[in-house]
């Protein structure tokens, strides 16, 4: 039976008990906790499904801040009758997307990414309340879907296909690319608003319509997005069903996983339920990219310049609270520096001020839900079962919301279980390596490929790390961190990441159709490879 829910990095909710439901109710009866929510058109109840109009059917779903566990606001998902209707809306409204010349529908993008600059403080606040990464990060995956609107709206005018030589007198050889249909897209809690942003703005100027289903903890940003997108097709008269939304929990996903309609299912979350997916989207002969998790490592070499890469570090290990799926989980110190990173390490993490995401100058904030502690909890135990030294954090925070403390932990063996576990939480495990080939070969031991750095100043073992001996990672960095990457390249890993390709380079064909076309114009007809059939 597929059920996303027991298997998504975080549960489809929050557990909550009556006490804070209650709680929840009477707080959100009187008015939003946040008023300035309203100016992202949201209010204490909000419908959680468009698709040309809003409605919703289904569960009723309170989202709570991360950072006090307080109630924010409540969204109505999408029941399987909302679902319905909503892949029958988008269809229709294909009919009329597809029609558009692709500059034309580079120019609807080019007035989302203006939508969203209007509303980007906005909405990077509401990121920061709802999925609890600190403001400027919030900020930061805003300004990514805004900067692939403007790499979105380029395309609209440069992609397709060549004209190849035809080994036939008087005969074209021609690659056409068609727009698919209409593309599912499942995100995750941890990039509420850049994954999904990443996926519609090239999946609309390739000519396709959008079904988006956010993660069931980060439905007002869902709700707030899709608000900024449909006033945009309204106002060029176009149906708004042309990116609708529909959000919910593992039915809906296992609704889009299946459906046929939907001629490519976009997904991001984790390896198990990525596996689950990739099975029931190829079942039916469908297409299916994904973007699973990672175990990224950092290799720092005696000649690494030290200035860098400790605060590349800090950012990719204690940045978004180690939530990202590009986050550094292994650091692989040579040798000789190993002792005196991790010094230097300790205190740069000192020095990491912990608070309210929302205020300007915390750099850490909590993780997303109270399940992201226990697993915090169980790996630190597991770590230190297995070999590991807690050198710095290791302890939940006494504060209200989920809070735990950036970790550290030395001294364990490149191929202990907890090391090449992906737990999704601020815990580095620093290892100490004798050789280059040694490094490379932990870092592909890994049994995902999504992120990996080098930090050397030796030309020849940076090309080594490029080559086909070197990284097997999508991402393969020299001298800055696993994270952050750009959108002009095309984000995604090997192995049980899933081999999937996002955002810029070339991403774009899997949005696509390709049709090989040989055209014909002579009265002669020559067979290929000189056959002659008389
Ligand atoms: C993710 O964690 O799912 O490279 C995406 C980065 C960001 C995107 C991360 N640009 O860290």
């Amino acid at each position: 039976m597929f059920r996303l829910s027991t298997l998504l990095r975080v549960p489809a909710f929050p557990p909550t008990n009556r006490a804070l439901s209650a709680m929840a109710s009477s707080l959100l009866a009187e008015q939003p906790t946040f008023s300035w929510l309203q100016d992202l058109g949201l209010g204490v109840d909000n419908k959680g499904v468009y698709n040309g109009k809003w409605g919703g059917r289904g569960q009723v779903v309170t989202s709570y801040s991360p950072a006090s566990n307080e109630p924010i606001a409540r969204v109505q998902q999408a029941s399987l009758e909302d679902y319905e209707e909503t892949v029958k809306a988008a269809k229709e409204a294909w009919h009329v997307w597809a029609d558009l010349p692709a500059p034309k529908r580079g120019e609807i993008v080019r007035q989302i990414g203006d939508a969203l600059r209007k509303k980007s403080t906005l909405l990077g606040k509401l990121v920061s309340l709802e999925m609890g990464k600190i403001a400027v990060e919030g900020l930061g995956e805003v300004q990514e879907y805004i900067d692939i609107c403007d790499y979105a709206v380029g395309l609209s005018r440069m992609f397709g296909g060549p004209m190849l030589p035809s080994e036939r007198a008087g005969h074209a050889l021609v690659e056409m690319w068609n727009p698919l249909g209409l593309v599912g897209i499942i995100t995750a809690f941890n990039f509420p608003v850049a994954v999904s942003g990443w996926n519609t703005a090239i999946a609309l100027v390739c000519g396709n319509c959008c079904l988006w289903k956010g993660a069931p903890t980060t439905p007002l940003t869902s709700v707030a997005v899709t608000r900024i997108l449909s006033e945009v097709f309204q106002s060029n008269k176009l149906p708004g069903a042309i990116c609708s939304l529909t959000c919910g929990g593992s039915d809906i996903g296992a609704a889009m996983a299946r459906d046929e309609r939907l001629e490519l299912l976009s997904f991001t979350g984790s390896t198990a339920v990525g596996k689950q997916v990739a099975v029931t989207v190829k079942e039916r002969f469908g297409r299916v990219l994904l973007e699973l998790g990672g175990n990224n490592a950092i290799i720092a070499m005696d000649d690494a310049d030290l200035d860098m890469l400790v605060p590349s570090v800090l950012f990719a290990a204690v940045g978004t609270a180690g939530q990202r799926c590009t986050s550094t989980r292994r650091l692989m110190l040579h040798e000789s520096i190993h002792d005196t990173v991790v010094e230097r390490l300790l205190k740069a993490y000192k020095q990491v001020r912990i608070g309210d995401p929302l205020e300007p100058n915390t750099l850490y904030g909590p993780l997303h839900t109270k399940q992201a502690m226990e697993t915090y909890k169980t790996a630190v135990e597991q770590a230190q079962q297995q070999g590991g030294k807690v050198v710095y954090g290791g302890k939940v925070i006494d504060r209200p919301g989920n809070y735990v403390e950036p970790t550290i932990i030395t001294g364990m063996q490149h191929n202990a279980p907890m090391v090449l576990t992906e737990t999704f939480v601020p815990i580095l495990y620093v290892l100490k390596f004798k050789n280059f080939e040694e490094a490379i070969s932990w870092n592909n031991e890994a049994k995902q490929g999504l992120s990996s750095s080098l930090f050397t100043k030796d030309l020849g073992r940076i090309f080594k790390w490029l080559g086909p001996k070197g990284s097997d990672c999508g991402i393969v960095n020299v001298n800055i961190p696993t994270s952050g990457a750009e959108i002009g390249g095309a984000f995604g890993g090997e192995k049980h990441t899933g081999g999937g390709r996002e955002s810029g380079s070339d991403a774009w064909k899997q949005y696509m159709h390709r049709s090989t076309c040989t055209i014909n114009y002579t009265k002669e007809l020559p067979l290929a490879q000189g056959i002659k059939f008389e």
